[in-house]
């Protein structure tokens, strides 16, 4: 065996040539990575006893990619396209042995081998786009050329992961090796092909499926049709699709040249930093200061949930979906059967779509347990609560758990704003408490916020980031604060939507300029979907709000077909004349100067506040890290990925420019509007947010 370099290894085997590469974590295609494999590859094509290649990596998995960490930074060593290049002009042939991930460059260069060799646990796919990019080593060209245009345009611009078995179906994969007998098939894959004498087939040489699609433009119309909504706002997916339709339409060097030119595009563009800061931000959020990696854990195997609502029903799906029991605790019967009634509703509803079996439903229920009484919680590892959002009420359920559960039980709130320090003072166990803030429905939401309360211990904290991972969330810690990290920032926002409306603008110019910043839908329209009404009660309300004159008139959202917006019989939402009136008499009942309003003051004053409240929770430390707050929002609250986050978009305009307008609105319209004596530090410093550490 020689070693290459520090992560090559090139090895024979009889007459295969092995290199073997082992470049943790992900075998990402790095400087170092590149030239080792370029070396190995020079010289197992001039080994006169070598008759064919075998490339394969130890670890985890497959090339990932390109190292996106050295994306922005100068380029060193040879380029992929350079490696690609020695690869597929190799003499002899060459297999590429794929385990975890073949994903990106990874593929690509796999791509570039004449043959592919998988075990079934194996996944290929090209994901560039979910990190703002497109594959620029000549992906867009090779996998249609495999595929076909139809298929290569899903995985481009899904990015999703195609499992080995469905790779091998569709001609990505030549061969499925045996699960752990990777290397051994490989190698006896390479002595049939030499064997066989099996021709040096070049992926960039089979033309039939591009060819077949040329003169067929619809392909691409109807695919940019169907997805229109999905890509709204990203510049990654149309790329892809322009990519592929090079492919179809040029020769293979120019197609490869329109994806260079496309790829570069991109790369420099602010939507690919964006996504790629929230890459990485997700894989930063499970690292807490103070909490060592092998800090110990509590074993999870019973998980108890109190209350069988939407918020409960939707929690406890998500243990028994990675096979955890759990009992159900309700107050009455009928909310019992009810809560899990809607449960199962769930599950048939996705069994309907294919993505579940009969009997997976069934499997699931069958560990869903219903109780009415709390005493049967007794023996749980976790208690989740999720009851009404009421301080006294939680206080009560808290105080009974805490004599019932057995010690070294964790007992969590759902809370989605109240105190946790409060909650976990009525207990003799604050150690034990912690806040698990879902997010609706919460079977669905990929975000958890995890309230860390004073007393809160680290393995605590530990086991609930480790369950948050268990249950395919993204765990974010957080402070005891009111509204913690997202809600907190969030009603900044609300409290400058409503008031616009008064000064000015229409909800629907509200909702129209964050619509097109690129948030699903505004807050209007947000409000009208979870109902007007919640936490209002017609005894006693008094018009004093536009929302309290909206309930009085019983339009309260969706439900009752008028809210902000009428609604016809499809849901569907338009302006309302009605509405309009309502909020011209409420401006001039309360003297209200109405003015013309900019799209660009609307949008400043909605997200301008957000930055500052979540530079203030950094200067309490109530969030570890700037980007943890940008988690937060692009999991909880669709922001949309291509601006970064809040606190990304805020180094994105500028922290003057945001200090500026927070400044002068705060000496127009007051305190509301106090910047954050963080925001002033960095700017005084000529520094941003990403700058803290
Ligand atoms: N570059 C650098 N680091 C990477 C990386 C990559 N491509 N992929 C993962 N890591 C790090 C990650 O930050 C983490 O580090 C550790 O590996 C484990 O990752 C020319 C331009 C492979 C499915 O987009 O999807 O090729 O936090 O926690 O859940 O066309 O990582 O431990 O320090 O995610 O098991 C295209 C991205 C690149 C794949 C593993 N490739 N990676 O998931 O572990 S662009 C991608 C993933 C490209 C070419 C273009 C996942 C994974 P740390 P992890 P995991």
């Amino acid at each position: 065996m020689t070693t290459i370099n520090p992560v090559t290894d090139l090895s024979r085997d009889g007459d295969i040539a092995i290199i073997t590469l082992n470049s943790p974590p992900v075998n990402a295609l790095s400087a170092q990575v590149r030239d080792g494999l370029a070396e190995a590859f020079r010289k197992a094509i001039a080994d006169p006893d070598a008759k064919a290649i075998v490339l394969i990596c130890d670890g985890r998995t497959f090339i990932a990619g390109a190292d996106i960490t050295e994306f922005g930074k100068p380029m060193t060593g040879i380029s992929l396209l350079e490696l690609e290049d020695i690869i597929e002009n190799s003499t002899k042939p060459v297999i590429a042995a794929i385990h975890g991930t073949a994903l990106g460059g990874g593929l690509e260069v796999a791509l570039c081998a004449n043959y592919r060799i998988a075990v079934p646990s194996a996944r290929c796919g090209l994901p560039e786009v979910n990190i703002g990019l497109l594959p620029g080593a000549g992906g867009t060209q090779r996998l249609p050329r495999i595929v076909g245009p139809e298929m290569a345009l899903d995985m481009v611009t899904s990015g999703r992961h195609v499992p080995a078995k469905q790779s091998h179906a569709m001609g990505l994969v030549d061969e499925l090796a045996p699960e752990g007998g990777l290397r051994d098939a490989a190698l006896a894959f390479a002595r049939k092909i030499v064997a066989e004498k099996r021709p040096l087939k070049r992926v960039r040489d089979l033309n039939d499926k591009v060819e077949a699609a040329r003169g067929k433009p619809e392909i691409f119309e109807q695919f940019r049709k169907a997805n229109a909504r999905k890509f709204r706002g990203f510049n990654a997916p149309e790329m892809n699709i322009r990519c592929i339709e090079a492919a179809v339409n040029l020769p293979f060097e120019e197609g490869l040249k329109a994806e260079r030119a496309n790829f570069r595009e991109l790369f420099t563009g602010t939507q690919a930093r964006a996504q790629q800061y929230a890459f990485f931000a997700e894989r930063q959020v499970t690292r807490i200061p103070d909490i060592a990696d092998d800090t110990q854990t509590i074993p999870i195997a019973k998980v108890g949930i109190i209350g069988a609502g939407t918020m409960g029903g939707g929690i406890a799906m998500n243990f028994a979906n990675v096979g955890i029991p759990v009992k159900i605790v309700e107050a009455q019967q009928a909310n019992l059967d009810r809560g899990l009634g809607v449960i199962r509703k769930n599950y048939d509803n996705t069994a309907k779509k294919g993505r579940m079996t009969a009997d997976d439903v069934e499997n699931r229920m069958g560990l869903l347990k219903g109780s009415l009484s709390l005493e049967d919680l007794a023996d749980c590892d976790l208690v989740i609560e999720a009851v009404f959002e009421n301080m006294d009420i939680k206080k009560d359920v808290f105080r009974k758990l805490d004599g019932i559960v057995k010690q070294g039980a964790i007992l969590a709130s759902n809370t989605s704003y109240l105190n946790v320090d409060e909650i976990a003072a009525v207990t003799k166990r604050p150690e034990f408490v912690i806040g698990l803030h879902f997010f609706s429905p919460a079977n669905v939401m990929r975000l958890l916020e995890i309230v860390r309360g004073e007393k809160t211990s680290k393995p605590v904290v530990a086991t609930a980031l480790q369950v948050a991972k268990k249950i395919g969330k993204i765990g974010v810690v957080v402070g005891v604060c009111p509204g913690f990290v997202g809600n907190r920032m969030l009603a900044q926002r609300q409290r400058e939507a409503n008031k616009l409306v008064l000064e000015g603008a229409m909800p629907w110019d509200v909702d129209r300029v964050l619509y097109d910043f690129g948030f699903p839908m505004g807050p209007f329209q947000m409000s009208d979907l979870a109902g007007l009404d919640i936490g209002w009660s017609k005894e006693k309300s008094s018009s004093s709000t536009l929302r309290e004159v909206l309930c009085e008139m019983d339009r309260r959202g969706q439900k009752t077909g008028a809210g902000f917006y009428d609604y016809d019989e499809n849901r569907n939402h338009k302006p309302s004349p009605v509405t309009a009136k309502i909020i011209e008499d409420f401006r001039a009942k309360s003297g209200v100067n109405v003015r013309k309003i900019s799209d660009e003051e609307i949008l400043e004053r909605c997200i301008y506040p957000m930055i500052n409240e979540g530079a203030k929770i950094l200067e309490e430390k109530k969030a570890i890290r700037s980007s943890d707050i940008d988690v937060v929002w692009l999991n909880g609250y669709g922001w949309p990925v291509y601006r970064g986050g809040p606190m990304f978009y805020g180094d994105t305009v500028g922290l003057g420019e945001v200090l500026g307008k927070m400044t002068a609105w705060r000496d127009v319209m007051g305190d509301a509007f106090e910047p954050s004596k963080l925001l002033e530090r960095l700017v005084a410093d000529g520094k941003g947010l990403k700058d803290l550490r």
